[in-house]
């Protein structure tokens, strides 16, 4: 409506300028037509008073003449008449001739032009005709015409243009109007689409409105703008944030205060146990719980994970809730029961049979069967179900955590469409001759393709993920933008690099370095000087800890110095043993550590003290603190948390970090030495290296990985995607309101 008066106002002025300007010629050409009209006036006059008049003249009476003349001056517009009979005589008049006609100059008022006399009642109009007879051959006859009522009526129609142009500026304007509320209809239609990134930019379907090909360099530009704009925003305010727990849950509450907040993830941030006749909370050492926690902790909402501790079903209420932390609850658990079946579809099948090795270039076949994946499907359909179930709003944010879930967004896209689905996807992605082979791809892909935001660890899993989507699916992929439009919805996919909290747990990092070196020596039965490597990896074939060994006894073979000088101490927490290929790998690690140490008996300690079992986190960070070097050597992995620990638990500056550059990790840690697993010459290299590296190199490579690790820590990877949520929540608030504003 602003809008609208802005327009009018400005239009209905130019309008009244027009008539302003118009009125003076209307006024001179009406009054050109009156003196016209009283001319012919004048003439019929003449010709009807020329023979009453003559006679009047031959009888001579002059009295009986200005008598005549008196009646008829009369009508009001004839105010005065006379005769003159020759230019020495005098005029024989009514009383109002004006002074200023008289017979002696009559030739004035003849003859072309306006013969307007001016007088004290107003303009008076002289015309004179000849009324000839044989006693005054020069009679002329003069009529005096009141042009007053010109004036008035020049006013009245003055008043009236005015009138007429103020009429049509009303009814331009609101036909100006009209049209411009209809225009701005449509523009709105085309900003709210434009603003949702998709609509103008989209094909054309039968349930949307076709798209306007005359806006499509206009939105391509605004989207551009928009993105760059929220890049530039999120830098700089990125910049100035220092992400910490505090910093997490502050933002948190700032922008996600009241937001219906839920997280589905295969494994569960505490498990009960039972303990013989008493129940035990424990909580699982993964990255993944650790970054997620915070934000439970800011927005009180639901996390939503498979039970699976011994004593699960005994601590939860009738709708299978729990409160957490046990200790301080401020969020909660709400627990979903796989049956056996489900389980061993689900969770070894599909996802870990099948999914895991599809994903990770570890040369281990992907099986897939149709009985897990009916399981998978069931199983993400029960999740999606559960979601429904504890959404408080029709609009959560749902945060789905990795592989088991990738049916899980559309399902929860298809029940709850205004919801906020963010899926972080902690594997690898494949190229997509890989991704291929997998017999249900196209139902992977459009079910991830719930999501708002599609989380990966690198650019290059982004890369893959996007050329995947543009081989299989109809989808429209924007490669500048990173967004796949499909089936109408917009994904937004990113690099997310997850992280640890930083600074460390106090607990973590309260023992002396000093201490951990002796007290580990002394617990492996190692001399006090005796060099130590660590690995810390689940019990998993993609960890490439055979290709470790196979390094260490390579390094023995090239530099028999650190025969009983060196040992390597692998850490391996048992991992899906349920599953065949697991269970053959654990064997084969133990065998070749048992081999390799067999082969270098009775030169002092072991090469290879192999430990298959569950560290408590503060354990893991003891050995950390213990060792000189860290190796990480992995076949292929998203990111890899255990080089970050490495690098968090060395306060002390010291210790050399050997990095695999198949890790996510490899791309943000380039101090560490870099090596390819498969090249066991080359990582036994790296080993001699790290056990000969001077103090101020290791103190050098230690800080500036220390200091990434600070800065990216897993406070930043999980607001940075909440954020992004929450941006593109407002964005769509604003489209909503503008939509509620037009219509
Ligand atoms: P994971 O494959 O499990 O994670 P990783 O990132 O190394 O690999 O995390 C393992 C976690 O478990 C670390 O916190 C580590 O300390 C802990 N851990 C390992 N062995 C242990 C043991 N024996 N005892 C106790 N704790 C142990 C997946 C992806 C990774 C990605 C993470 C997070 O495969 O690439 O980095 O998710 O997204």
């Amino acid at each position: 409506m602003r809008l609208s008066l802005r327009f009018v106002l400005p239009l209905l002025l130019v309008l009244a300028g027009i008539a302003y300007a118009v009125a003076p010629l209307v006024d001179q050409l009406t009054l050109r037509w009156f003196m016209r009209d009283l001319e012919m006036r004048s003439s019929l006059i003449a010709n009807t008073l020329e023979e009453p008049l003559q006679e009047q003249l031959a009888a001579g009476k002059k009295v009986r003449i200005a008598a005549f003349f008196n009646r008829i001056t009369r009508d009001e517009r004839l105010y005065a008449v006379g005769y003159c009979a020759s230019p020495t005589e005098k005029a024989v008049a009514s009383p109002a001739l004006p002074a200023e006609v008289y017979c002696a100059d009559l030739k004035r008022w003849e003859g072309p032009g306006d013969h307007l006399l001016k007088s004290a009642q107003g303009p008076l109009l002289i015309s004179v005709k000849p009324i000839v007879s044989d006693a005054a051959p020069d009679g002329r006859l003069v009529l005096i015409h009141d042009m007053s009522f010109i004036a008035r009526r020049s006013e009245e129609s003055k008043r009236y243009v005015l009138y007429l142009f103020m009429a049509l500026g009303v009814v331009v304007s609101l036909v100006t109007v009209i049209i411009a509320q209809i225009s701005w209809h449509g523009w709105m239609a085309g900003m709210r689409s434009l603003l949702r990134g998709e609509g103008l930019l989209r094909e054309p379907t039968a349930e949307r409105q076709p798209a306007l090909p005359e806006f499509q360099p206009i939105a391509r530009d605004l989207q551009r703008l928009i993105r760059e704009l929220e890049t530039e925003n999120r830098t700089r305010d990125e910049g100035q944030i220092i992400w910490s727990a505090e910093s997490l849950r502050a933002i948190l509450h700032g922008e996600l205060r009241g937001e219906d907040v839920i997280v589905v993830s295969n494994r569960e941030p505490y498990l009960h146990q039972r303990h013989g006749d008493h129940i035990d909370v424990q909580r699982p050492a993964s990255g993944l719980v650790t970054a997620l926690e915070p934000i439970m902790r800011a927005c009180s909402g639901t996390w939503i994970a498979h039970g699976s501790g011994s004593a699960d079903r005994e601590v939860v209420d009738q709708h299978d809730h729990v409160a957490v932390p046990p200790d301080k609850p401020v969020y909660q658990i709400r627990r979903v029961w796989l049956s056996a079946e489900e389980e061993a579809g689900y969770y070894y099948g599909f996802s870990n049979e099948g999914l895991w090795p599809l994903c990770h270039i570890a040369h281990v076949r992907p099986i897939f069967r149709s009985g897990d994946w009916a399981q998978y499907v069931a199983v993400n359909r029960k999740f999606a179900k559960a979601v429904v179930s504890e959404a408080k709003t029709s609009a959560p944010i749902v945060l789905v955590q990795d592989y088991h879930f990738a049916l899980l967004p559309k399902m929860i896209r298809d029940e709850l469409p205004d919801a906020t689905v963010i899926t972080f996807w902690h594997i690898p992605w494949p190229n997509p001759e890989s991704f291929a082979i997998c017999p249900w791809r196209d139902e992977i892909l459009a079910g991830m393709l719930g999501s708002a935001i599609l989380g990966f660890h690198t650019q290059f899993h982004v890369n893959n993920f996007v050329d995947t989507v543009d081989r299989f699916l109809e989808a429209r992929v924007d490669r500048e933008a990173f967004t796949v439009s499909f089936g109408g919805k917009l994904t937004s996919v990113r690099r997310y690099p997850i992280s640890i909290a930083w600074p460390p747990e106090r607990e973590m990092v309260g023992k002396a370095v000093a201490d951990c070196r002796t007290d580990i020596r002394q617990l492996n039965e190692l001399p006090p000087e005796h060099k130590l490597g660590v690995g810390v990896d689940r019990l998993d074939y993609t960890k490439g800890i055979m290709e470790r060994f196979r390094a260490v006894r390579r390094l023995l073979e090239l530099s028999p110095e650190w025969i009983g000088r060196f040992s390597f101490v692998q850490i391996a927490a048992p991992s899906r043993s349920g599953i065949e290929e697991y269970r053959n790998h654990e064997q084969q690690v133990r065998d070749m550590a048992a081999r390799i140490n067999g082969r270098f008996a009775g030169n002092g300690p072991p090469p290879i003290v192999l430990k298959i079992e569950h560290h408590e986190p503060r354990d893991v960070y003891e050995y950390f603190r213990a060792a000189d070097l860290c190796f990480v050597s992995s076949l292929h992995d998203g990111m890899n948390l255990v080089a970050k620990e490495f690098v968090a638990a060395r306060d002390d500056e010291h210790g050399v970090l050997i990095l695999s550059q198949f890790t996510g990790a490899a791309r943000e840690l380039p101090e560490a030495l870099i090596v390819n697993p498969y090249d066991a010459d080359q990582c036994a290299a790296a080993l001699h290296m790290a056990l000969t590296m001077p103090e101020a190199e290791q103190r050098d490579r230690m800080r500036l990985m220390r200091g990434l690790v600070a800065e990216f820590n897993v406070f930043r990877w999980a607001g940075r995607m909440l954020l992004d949520a929450a941006a593109m929540r407002r964005r769509s608030h604003l489209v909503d309101k503008s939509g509620a504003a037009t219509s």
